[in-house]
């Protein structure tokens, strides 16, 4: 076996001079979380830990024993000075944790459906700003309020992509020393080559979000897994576009503002791609409450102007 080259800066060496201190350790225990998750994961089917809890969460969907365990690893671990309230996509409520300027909001484990047959990752945005009292329609937060982002994709390689406004790195991860390794840095998002969508909802679709699918998708080739993060890393890494837009079983979109759709926003924003709402950039986009869903189109910039353009055409 080969030993990994050491020229590769290590996580915190890499994000120290461009967050606050107490980011950069939100950061680094994020990453530090998700190599434990990373270990469960590796030995879930020896070790019981596939399957369903037989409960539900906040979203009425099945919780799997790894999205508990994940959750549990992810509150853990971001109990940290300066962070205020955790928002995880398996809670009823916010966590509030007391003062300070951030609030964690999390998906633990993206992509529950793949769960022991292919990768999942998990998801994190931490934002400043958020009011005390809650969120409301009088007291919205937007994505614009992220300091940070991040998701990691729990495949071989285990990548984490680590956004802050205006630049994006790609670490892998190093299963030897539990290291976070700069791998790609500076990712831009290439031009498109794939398109990624759940073509079966086609039924379901508005004709507005029908004609905008297909003009984004023009003379690209598909891939879908049913994980984002999993279909995000390759629309960034190898260029495309990543759509799940509002239909009619999930009238408002599926995926949820605070831990899943504005991170990734801030992720291709500052790779130089862009993600919309088919009308808005998804980063000005008012959320008013902790597990509000919208539609998501994302990738490079060129297929998310094709969408945005076909969908605000008039009918
Ligand atoms: P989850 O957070 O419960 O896993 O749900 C989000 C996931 C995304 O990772 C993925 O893009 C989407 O749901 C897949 O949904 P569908 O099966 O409707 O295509
Ligand atoms: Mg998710």
């Amino acid at each position: 076996m080969t030993t990994p080259p050491t020229t590769h800066l290590e996580l915190a060496e890499v994000i120290a001079a461009r967050v606050p201190a107490q980011v950069a350790a939100i950061l680094e225990a994020f990453a530090s979380a998700g190599a434990t998750v990373r270990d469960a994961l590796a030995t879930a089917p020896l070790m019981s830990l596939l399957g369903s809890t037989g409960t539900t969460n906040v979203q009425q969907e099945s919780t799997a024993k790894l999205d508990d365990l994940a959750n549990d690893v992810m509150h853990q671990a971001l109990r940290l000075p300066g962070v205020a309230r955790l928002i995880s996509e398996e809670d009823t409520v916010a966590v509030e944790l007391g003062d300070g300027p951030y609030t964690c909001a999390f998906d633990p484990l993206d992509g529950s459906s793949n769960i022991g047959v292919a990768a999942v990752g998990s998801v994190l945005g931490v934002f400043e700003g958020v009011p005390a009292g809650g969120l409301s329609e009088a007291t919205p937060v937007t994505g614009r309020q992220l300091l940070a982002s991040a998701f990691i994709v729990y495949g071989v390689p285990t990548i984490m992509v680590l956004a802050t406004p205006g630049r994006v790195d790609g670490f892998a991860y190093d299963p030897a020393d539990r290291s976070w390794r700069l791998a790609f840095p500076a990712l831009r998002a290439a031009q498109a080559q794939y398109t990624s969508i759940n073509w079966t909802y086609r039924d379901r679709w508005s004709p507005a979000v029908t004609r905008s699918v297909d003009a984004a998708s023009a003379g690209l080739r598909g891939r879908y897994s049913g994980s984002m993060v999993e279909d995000v890393l390759r629309v960034l890494m190898s260029g495309g576009v990543f759509l799940y837009p509002e239909d009619s079983a999930s009238p408002a979109g599926k995926l949820r503002m605070l831990y899943e759709i504005c991170p990734i926003g801030l992720i291709m924003e500052a790779a130089g791609g862009a993600a919309t709402d088919g009308a808005r950039a998804v980063l000005d986009v008012p959320v008013t409450t902790i597990h509000q869903r919208g539609p998501l189109v994302a990738g490079a910039a060129d297929a998310v102007e094709r969408y945005r353009v076909a969908y605000t055409a008039p009918d």
